[in-house]
């Protein structure tokens, strides 16, 4: 009877254990890398919930907590000039007017995550997209197309503050038709790890592209790299990208890359250029190495960049005779602080796709100080502080010796 007792009271507990449980991964998802729970949104609502496309219902979307008007989006439902994209698999969702989605995620507190997602306009050319993890967020310019697929997949970082955080889409535009806005799919996250210090052999952080975001598996679209205010938590730590236009992050599985994994294409001229700032020494000389190819994406020649360091550039052609080449330039540093910067020269576009934007691809960028050097690098490594303190002792003794 004891026994009997002892089994029902463990049977039971287990069953409580097992409730709480399932209720928590209901509620909150640990966030490991990958996509997040139902990130794709294959996993469809009950038909019952549904209104035409439009889902009624705050949780009736596996994953996902619903407020506004939220579509759902399948694939070739929808038909015309607007009909939406759905970016992977067959469904996806739309954030009509006030569409919001959310979901929990736990997080490793302070450290840097970037997300990736898969978004497209529909109706209006002046889509953006709203993304925030409280108390950070960020606005999505879905105004360019940089592939000629209707989609785009973009990466957003950002420093977590708490354990426990809401990750939430939200439509920010008020349009005529209410079931107009952003698609989005695709959903995925990964922890980034800070880069290594950087060294005398390499000033430059992150100068081989390894460390980025998620990389959608099945996507041959890299991943796009938009401005950031939060230099602390950049998807691509120690690179920040300038003005209104995104440089696409790309790897080795599906894109021609330079060395390792990762690299970065250069789009859109000098509104999609990248830069990192150094420390440097006042007067010393640096050299810039960098390797310049081609992503293998049937890119339309001429491509060539801008390198920069400092009030130093240089542009650099690239040669289609290999995949790519080394470059390197010198440079002598005027303040403390120096910029290390890359665009694209032209506006490049695929072969027989004008609609696909594509571009140079940078990796391997190394900053090695060489000291004091006089420019012609005759007397190299003699302290010119050293000349000039000689050349002034020996002008006060010839004074000296006149008077
Ligand atoms: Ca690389």
């Amino acid at each position: 009877m004891a026994i009997a007792f002892k089994l029902s009271f463990w049977w039971a507990a287990c069953w409580v254990g097992l409730l709480f449980l399932c209720f928590g991964l209901e509620s909150l998802v640990a966030a490991g890398d990958g996509l997040l729970s139902n990130g794709h949104f294959e996993v469809a609502p009950d038909p019952n919930f549904l209104n035409a496309t439009v889902i009624v219902g705050e949780t009736v979307l596996p994953g996902w907590k619903i407020e506004g008007t939220v579509q759902y989006i399948t694939s070739g439902q929808i038909r015309g000039p607007m009909a939406p994209v759905v970016p992977q698999g067959r469904h996806a969702v739309r954030l009509g007017n006030d569409g919001q989605i959310s979901q929990g995620i736990e997080l490793e507190r302070g450290s840097v995550y970037a997300l990736t997602f898969g978004a497209a306009r529909t109706c209006s050319q002046l889509e953006t997209l709203n993304v925030s993890v409280p108390p950070t967020s960020g606005i999505i310019d879905l105004q360019t197309r940089y592939s000629g697929q209707g989609w785009d997949a973009y990466a957003w970082g950002f420093r977590a503050e708490s354990r426990q955080a809401k990750l939430v889409f939200s439509n920010p535009g008020m349009e005529e038709d209410p079931t107009c806005g952003p698609v989005i799919d695709s959903v995925a996250i990964k922890k980034i790890p800070a880069p290594a210090a950087s060294n005398d052999q390499n000033l430059v952080k992150n100068g081989d592209f390894e460390l980025g975001p998620w990389i959608l598996r099945y996507s041959s679209l890299g991943v796009m790299i938009s401005p950031s205010p939060y230099e602390d938590s950049l998807p691509v730590p120690g690179w920040e990208v300038e003005s209104g236009k995104a440089a696409r992050y790309i790897d080795s599985d599906h894109f021609w890359v330079p060395e390792g994994k990762r690299a970065i294409q250069l789009l859109s001229g000098i509104d999609g250029s990248i830069f990192q700032t150094i420390y440097t020494v006042l007067g010393n000389t640096y050299n810039l190495f960098f390797l310049l190819g081609e992503a293998g994406d049937s890119c339309g020649e001429p491509m060539a960049v801008m390198a920069s360091a400092g009030s130093r550039s240089q542009d650099v052609n690239y040669s289609s005779s290999s995949r790519y080449q080394s470059f390197n330039m010198s440079f002598l540093a005027d303040s403390e602080i120096t910029r290390i910067g890359f665009y694209s020269m032209y506006y490049n576009t695929k072969i027989g796709d004008n609609s696909s934007m594509c571009g140079p691809v940078i990796d391997g960028v190394r900053v090695t100080d060489l000291g004091h050097v006089i420019a012609s690098g005759s007397i190299s490594g003699l302290p010119l502080r050293l000349l000039c303190y000689c050349a002034n002792l020996l002008a006060l003794v010839l004074m000296m010796f006149f008077l």
